[in-house]
């Protein structure tokens, strides 16, 4: 059981608590000193930037361009900062969290290396209790979580992993000085996001390279590039107005062509394929957009998946190979992933495909992976086999709330929030991106800047009036829970085991966590703070 005694000297009674410094702990923190709220961060790990933090791996790169995902909050910032590529990489985008950290002074109220274990609400005091691993216990009215989508990986452990001679390194939680792969043979299980960023940059630096593939994945050309200086000056000179243009489309964020009012099944063959080609040349999720029925429509979404795999057997030489590596499923059902070099890479002849589609992966060995009768000998493992996204985080903590409720039971049938921002029975708690919110079908950047913005309005509001305490009805919750899936159900994303689906992780329950549309969300938002908080039960 959590300690239940707070140390109540001042330094350690806070108005607000806020776990996680990425990029919406570092917000919310300015944001609450904004407010003149006695504030402090905690973050388990030795620096700032949350998935940039650990997310070292090789490749690691953001699928939104660079003058998109950045912060809009504070016009000097976005116009000083200058980005080098169309899409950042993992180290320049971690430099960018860390510039921010020290331009606003944020240091000061983040303790590094410390993990919350618990957080429980106290009804006589009408205030949390958070214990973290230094065994320090302390207090604050209100408990802000910005504890990221995709921050506990999914590592899962074959039979005989112990055993096995050589590193493991999960792409996740990548070392900080990095892995020296030069002569070494190296198996990389998953072909998500990130093995697809790694595998290229592996291959070239391994001796040998295998890659264990459960799922095959569709890849779009991400046609990264340097940034002309032209480009980031045009987007500078009317920075604010760009952010409100792009603040308008479904995901958050503008792409390089509109989308296609078409839809694909009105289109004829020859249509379909010039508007696919220019977008492939094009690059990015901007193919999602090729027509209106791609996201809807099964028999137009097979168009699309069609010609990708098409594409993946022109690009890959060995007809096997380029089968085994092309998906049968609903393209853009997982999450499309941005391709440099990821299908070329297999025309390598240091570089094999291992399909465990069927077979999976029998056991790991002192010296290798055994799938079948095969054993495949192998120095370095990597997991690339990403994360339990959204909860995983927040339930591996322990969370209660009124009566001593855990979230863990909360939870229990899938999450259960209202506009992804509170949770019933746990009065002055936020998650900021919580599932039930648009977060990581957006421009996560975005998405967090409205999250703590709208948190810092409610704190305001809150003062201003009077109350102590902001708790999401019962009824509120369970009515945007089926809003959420009702929303889901009238596209092609349910039909797959997606991470939104949280049918990447054994056992966790299949529900649709994040929320389709931008807008309507945001709109949503505004409306129930206009409205004095309905939803909400103010105390
Ligand atoms: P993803 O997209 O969840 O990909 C994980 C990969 O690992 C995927 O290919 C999985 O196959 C595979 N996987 C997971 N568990 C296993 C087991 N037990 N055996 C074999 N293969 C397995 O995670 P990423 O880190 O690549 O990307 C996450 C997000 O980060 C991404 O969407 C971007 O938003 C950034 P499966 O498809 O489940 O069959």
């Amino acid at each position: 059981m959590p300690a239940q005694h707070p140390d109540k000297t001042p330094q350690n009674v806070f108005d607000i608590v806020i776990i996680g410094a990425g990029f919406a702990g570092l917000y919310m923190l300015h944001k609450a000193r904004k407010l003149g709220l006695h504030a402090r961060v905690f973050e388990v790990g030795e620096g700032v930037g949350g998935t940039w933090h650990w997310n070292r791996y090789p490749g690691a790169r953001c699928d939104v361009e660079s003058m998109q995902y950045s912060y809009q909050f504070d016009e000097d910032l976005q116009q000083e900062w200058e980005w080098s590529e169309r899409y950042s990489g993992q180290p320049e985008i971690l430099r960018y969290a860390n510039h921010v950290a020290d331009r606003f002074n944020l240091r000061d109220d983040i303790q590094f290396e410390t993990r919350v274990e618990s957080a429980c609400f106290d009804e006589a005091e009408e205030t949390w209790t958070i214990s973290t691993d230094r065994h320090e216990t302390v207090s604050a009215q209100f408990v802000v979580m910005a504890t990221g989508c995709l921050s506990s990986t999914n590592a899962p452990v074959f039979p005989g992993q112990d055993e096995f001679e050589g590193d493991i390194h999960h792409t996740g939680r990548w070392p900080r000085e990095g892995v020296d792969f030069s002569g070494k043979r190296v198996a990389v299980i998953g072909t998500g996001s990130s093995g697809i960023q790694a595998i290229p940059i592996i291959a070239e630096q391994a001796d040998h390279l295998t890659v264990f593939q459960r799922t095959a994945q569709y890849a779009i050309p991400a046609h990264n590039r340097p940034l002309k200086a032209e480009e980031q000056a045009t987007v500078k000179a009317r920075y604010s107005e760009f952010r409100q243009e792009n603040s308008l489309y479904p995901n958050g964020f503008s792409l390089r062509m509109p989308l296609n009012e078409m839809p694909a099944l009105e289109a004829s063959e020859d249509e379909r394929a010039t508007e696919y080609e220019a977008r492939w040349a094009e690059g990015g999720f901007t193919f999602s957009w090729s027509f209106a029925d791609l996201g809807t429509n099964l028999e137009a979404n097979a168009t699309a998946a069609s010609f990708v795999r098409n594409k993946i057997h022109e690009i890959v030489e060995d007809p096997e190979t380029a089968k085994k590596l092309s998906p049968d499923s609903v393209i853009g059902c997982k999450r499309l992933c941005l391709d440099t070099g990821y299908f070329k890479t297999f025309n390598r002849p240091d570089v094999d495909l291992v399909d465990i589609s069927q077979q999976g992966i029998d056991r790991i060995t002192p010296t290798g992976i055994q799938c079948g009768s095969e054993q495949h000998e192998v120095d370095i493992l990597v997991l690339a086999t990403g994360f339990d996204a959204m909860t995983g985080t927040l339930l591996a903590m322990d969370i209660r709330g009124r009566n001593g409720l855990s979230l863990t039971k909360q939870w229990e049938a899938g999450p259960r929030t209202y506009l992804g921002l509170g949770i019933p029975a746990f009065p002055n708690l936020f998650t900021i991106s919580g599932p039930g919110s648009p977060s990581v079908l957006t421009n996560m950047i975005v998405s967090i800047e409205q999250h703590v913005n709208w948190i810092s309005d409610c704190l305001e509001a809150m003062r201003a009036a009077g109350h102590q305490t902001i708790e999401a009805s019962e009824e509120a919750a369970d009515a945007w829970v089926a809003h959420v899936n009702e929303v889901a159900d009238q596209t092609v994303y349910p039909s797959c085991n997606s991470w939104y689906l949280g049918a990447n992780v054994p056992g966790k329950p299949r529900v649709f966590m994040p929320l389709l549309g931008f807008p309507p969300y945001v709109e949503k938002c505004d409306e129930v703070a206009a409205s004095n908080y309905e939803g909400f039960v103010l105390g």
